[in-house]
């Protein structure tokens, strides 16, 4: 087979030799503790994207060449469904492996070190969670998301919020481990960054500017091409066409938010949230989508001007701000009764987004046992993470951040058509919630 052109990614301008050498002994680091183990497990997120996929797979060919003696899987929990995702995969990881949530205690328990990209111990999104694995075992977290309120640190522990991508980290560390990236790797890596960042046009640092151009010579363009204009199944539309037939416009007949006031129970479960670490296993990150809808829809306001901040990626914590910007508009409530896949409910949601003059989309699905929640909002200081939480209560899990959030119920013991009913049950919580209690809605494919 012919050769794949490789490079050795040249470090970015002003990269001090302070700074090179401080990475070279993270990475010294990981090898070290890599060496010290039999069979490691690198694990992504659940439901993983481009970013997650790309920084496994980079962080798989590093520890190819500097760890050689440690088998290295690749693994993750949960479904990779949206078309893109899953091409990417079984193009850059055909070799990853499926880890079921029912038995990720008993399946892991042959992997005597774990390494995390894409996520950090204390997030709930991740197998770990569901095994009780000690946070403080997990021998590398690499990872760009907010850190949470939590003391829960990997031994190696490198989560930068200021940073893009995921795979923007590993690009800093393929360049100073002189490892050689080839055309598919770069490709990947490209992908993960362009996904996360929006093409960098959304919550980007130098660091990603430079991976992004450093890889941009050796991405392989029919690869990138395969992956971001996949073709989809008649089925798909089918999905689609089935949740818009089941969408229903409510408007908002004055500003309302998520009522803070005079909730015990959802201060208490907010509360105990935030000592948890807010329990989601369905918190996405990828904001891109959303932000897009945004400055897509016609009407809106156009992006917001903190959108280079990522307001979003501050997550729920302290600091943010107190006063009542929500708008009225219109609440797209789309139910899903029975989904091919898990994130089909985000992926609706997402394309909702675009309809003038909505403020909310809540779009309520079923998959297995259990039903899934997506929720986006327009406004950038809407609670949307927030308000899935209140519904979500102590039935289920949910977490996300302002304008993008998703949640869990679990329907275990139930009947498909008790399933279907505490679906209806869930929108007129949302609509109280949200100040269109009164409104009886209009179809959205409803004749005008
Ligand atoms: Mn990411």
């Amino acid at each position: 087979m012919e050769e794949k052109p490789t490079m050795l990614l040249s470090l970015p301008e002003g990269y001090g030799a302070r700074r090179r050498s401080a990475t070279e002994r993270r990475i010294q680091q990981i090898v070290e503790l890599v060496e010290a183990k039999e069979n490691l497990l690198v694990l992504m997120h659940n439901d993983p994207d481009p970013d997650a996929i790309a920084s496994a797979r980079a962080l798989e060919e590093m520890l190819r060449i500097h760890a050689p003696g440690t088998p290295v899987t690749l693994g993750h929990g949960g479904i990779i469904g949206r078309a893109e995702n899953y091409t990417m995969a079984n193009e850059i990881v055909p070799h990853k492996v499926r880890i079921s949530q029912r038995a990720a205690a008993e399946e892991m328990s042959v992997y005597d070190g774990v390494m995390l990209v894409d996520t950090q111990p204390v997030a709930a999104n991740h197998l770990l969670w569901s095994t009780d694995y000690p946070g403080e075992e997990v021998l590398a977290a690499i990872d760009h998301h907010p850190p949470r309120r939590s003391q829960l640190r990997a031994k190696v522990h490198d989560v930068r919020p200021e940073v893009g991508a995921s795979s923007t980290l590993l690009c800093e560390y393929l360049a100073v481990a002189e490892v050689p990236v080839d055309t598919r790797l770069a490709t990947a890596l490209f992908y993960g960054i362009k996904s996360d960042t929006l093409g960098l046009s959304r919550h980007t640092s130098t660091l990603d500017i430079w991976a992004y151009s450093t890889l941009r010579h050796l991405v392989e363009t029919d690869l990138l091409n395969r992956i971001e204009h996949v073709q989809v199944p008649r089925t798909y539309f089918r999905s689609i066409s089935d949740a818009l037939a089941n969408t229903t416009i409510y408007t908002v007949s004055m500003p309302s938010a998520v009522d803070e006031e005079d909730d015990e129970e959802a201060e208490e479960i907010l509360d105990e949230d935030e000592e948890n670490g807010y329990k989601s296993d369905l918190e996405r990150f990828d904001l891109d989508i959303i932000a897009l809808s945004r400055m897509l829809a016609p009407g809106s306001p156009g992006p917001p001007s903190n959108i280079q901040n990522g307001d979003e990626d501050t997550g729920e914590g302290d600091g943010e701000p107190e006063e009542d910007s929500e708008r009225a508009g219109d609440i797209a409530v789309s139910l899903l009764f029975d989904m091919p896949r898990p994130d089909m409910a985000s992926e609706v949601a997402d394309l909702l987004m675009r309809m003038e003059n909505v403020a909310w989309v809540v779009c309520l699905g079923i998959y297995g046992d259990q039903g899934v929640m997506s929720v986006r909002a327009a406004d950038s200081n809407a609670k949307a993470g927030r308000l899935v939480r209140i519904i979500a209560g102590r039935n289920g899990s949910a977490g996300g951040h302002n304008t993008m959030a998703g949640g869990r119920i679990h329907l275990p013991d139930k009947t498909p058509a008790e399933r279907i009913a505490e679906l209806h049950a869930l929108v007129p919580r949302f609509l109280k919630e949200l100040g269109a209690g009164d409104d009886v809605g209009v179809a959205l494919l409803e004749a005008e």
